[in-house]
């Protein structure tokens, strides 16, 4: 099974991940949509250590679970077999692309949790001058409850404080500037978000500031499979034992190549 209605990607769908940092993929992954579900039902049955979903008082749980790909069969499959890694050579122009990590983000119907606006990259154990994200949701999502991203952030030349979700500061020492209140001065600045089907991508740099809404009383049930991958020269980013996602069994220094069989090459396909 393969996504090839949309490879070759179109030269204005390249050139707009590469100017605003995000582009909507429409149909990307449609045929995956039922192996991803079945997937998200064995994961959440089973979740792994890394679940860091949160459930407060009055609101359905936000569940999140990460790195599963080689423990969930449907997860490994799709990894291994989709055209995720042609997509992200094409978007980021790379000669060899890794997959980073997966992560699940289900909000459950009544669900009163923002996703908060943030870049990834200062979370994340790696970096590098090719990366992206596809946010892949498995439920119709209207634009007002889907992944929101500030156009051309990841151009800004700048990391902003990354925060945990409950609003408190990931590293004490960081002196990095806090992100700026999108929230109240919208108008400013341009936020691309679109009406998704399941299977439909968002694709997004590591440094594009995004957030999501809450999904109270506005929709059914939110799945979302979001993939991260890296292209050419990707490091690895020793944040001080917080980075993102905690891979505490890897021997990388700061600095050094992020390959191991954590990362696998999904470009160029192996013959
Ligand atoms: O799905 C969400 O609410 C946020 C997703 C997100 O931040 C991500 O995929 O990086």
């Amino acid at each position: 099974m393969s996504s090839t209605e949309l490879t070759p990607l179109s030269a204005s769908q390249i050139a707009a991940f590469r100017r605003y940092g995000a582009v909507l993929l429409r149909g990307a992954f449609a045929p995956w949509v039922d192996t991803l579900r079945a997937g998200i039902d064995r994961l959440m049955a089973d979740p792994s250590p890394l679940e860091r979903s949160y459930k407060p008082e009055g609101s359905a749980p936000f569940f999140q679970d990460l790195c599963n790909w080689q423990r969930i069969p449907e997860f490994r499959t799709f990894v291994e077999r989709s055209d995720i890694g042609l997509l992200a050579a094409q978007l980021m122009g790379a000669h060899q692309v890794r997959f980073f990590h997966d992560h699940v983000l289900v909000k459950e119907p009544g669900t009163s949790l923002v996703t908060p606006w943030h870049q990834d990259l200062p979370y994340y154990c790696a970096r590098g001058p090719q990366t992206v994200s596809f946010w892949i949701p498995l439920d119709p999502v209207p634009a007002a409850n889907a992944l929101e991203c500030v156009a051309g952030s990841h151009k800004w030349g700048r990391d902003h404080k990354p925060m945990r979700f409950d609003g408190t500061p990931l590293y004490a020492d960081d002196d990095s500037k806090p992100m700026p209140d999108i929230d109240a001065n919208r108008e400013n600045y341009r936020i691309l978000a679109w009406d998704m089907a399941p299977g439909d991508a968002v694709a997004f740099d590591f440094g594009t500031i995004h957030g999501a809404a809450a999904t109270i009383g506005a929709i059914d049930r939110r799945r979302v499979f979001s993939a991260r991958l890296v292209g050419d020269d990707a490091r690895f980013a020793d944040r001080g034992g917080k980075g993102s996602p905690p891979f505490s069994h890897l021997a990388l220094q700061d600095g050094d190549p992020l390959i191991g069989d954590d990362f696998p090459v999904l470009h160029p396909a192996r013959a």
